[in-house]
């Protein structure tokens, strides 16, 4: 999965997409190198971001998921039901849900649901996450909202631990070393880990133009670990590695 953000914030590609032409020709780029789908989002939700009005996010990615959709699969990343609705209409048949209860809309639309997860709000959520035991309140969180998109007839089902998302990065190595326990629930597993923090912090303070190396590495890691799909800014880079570490391990 390719991230494509057309906001003016996001924390690493913030504003390089926001004029639709430009966004759908790096759209295409990611399929180019081998995305199998491009996640298009228009309200980031980084640490701190500020909310965007739906007629807003409309603006930003209605017309780039209407020219991608015929060329490539296309997930629209959104908190708001509207928006996910407007999206699939255009073309998208994958909800990426922060919220993971835009399951309805999904079943709805005959689109696909992937849910992450999500401790507090955007806002706030890095100011003091907690948990007792964050694998097991997790996967008991994703399982719990994965049955209820399968009660409301959902034909395709993603979970995702949504790191960085009110965790520390204790709480996020845990989730990434424990990985299996969320394959093990028979759902499909997304992990997103590409260029956030919780790197920066791990070699030694890179900047978010310098993750690369260790993004690479912790997608690598994540399907080896069972995961079906990792969501990635630098989609040629993991995908020349990952067929090389698959190489590796058939050797
Ligand atoms: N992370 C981000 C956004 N969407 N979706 C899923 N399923 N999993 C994730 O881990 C995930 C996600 C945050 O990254 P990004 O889109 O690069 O930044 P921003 O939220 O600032 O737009």
């Amino acid at each position: 999965m390719g991230v494509l953000n057309v906001t003016p914030d996001s924390f690493s590609d913030g504003g390089r997409w926001v004029d639709p032409a430009a966004a759908v020709a790096h759209g295409l780029a990611l399929a180019a190198e081998g995305a199998d789908v491009v996640d298009v989002g228009g309200e980031s939700t980084r640490p701190g971001a500020e909310p965007v009005t739906e007629a807003e996010e409309l603006r930003r990615v209605l017309p780039v998921v209407e020219a991608l959709a015929p060329q490539v699969r296309v997930s629209i990343d959104t908190s708001k039901p509207a928006v996910a609705e407007a999206a699939i209409a255009a073309g998208a048949s994958l909800v990426n849900d922060v919220t993971a209860s835009l399951y309805d809309v999904a079943a709805a639309g005959g689109a696909g649901w992937a849910a992450y997860h999500l401790q507090g709000e955007p806002r706030t959520m890095q100011h003091a996450p907690r948990y007792d035991d964050v694998v097991a309140e997790v996967r008991h969180y994703l399982v719990a909202a994965a049955e209820k998109a399968e009660a409301a007839g959902v034909h395709e089902i993603w979970i995702d631990p949504g790191i960085g998302f009110g965790k520390t990065i204790d709480h996020n190595l845990s989730l990434l070393r424990h990985l299996r326990t969320l394959v093990d629930t028979g759902y499909p597993v997304l992990v997103g880990v590409s260029r956030k923090s919780f790197l920066g912090k791990l070699t030694g303070g890179a900047p978010v133009g310098d993750r690369l190396e260790a993004s690479v590495a912790v997608a690598a890691w994540a399907l080896s670990q069972g995961a079906g799909m990792v969501r990635v800014h630098d989609v040629a880079a993991t995908v020349e590695a990952v067929r090389l570490a698959a190489v590796g391990a058939t050797v």
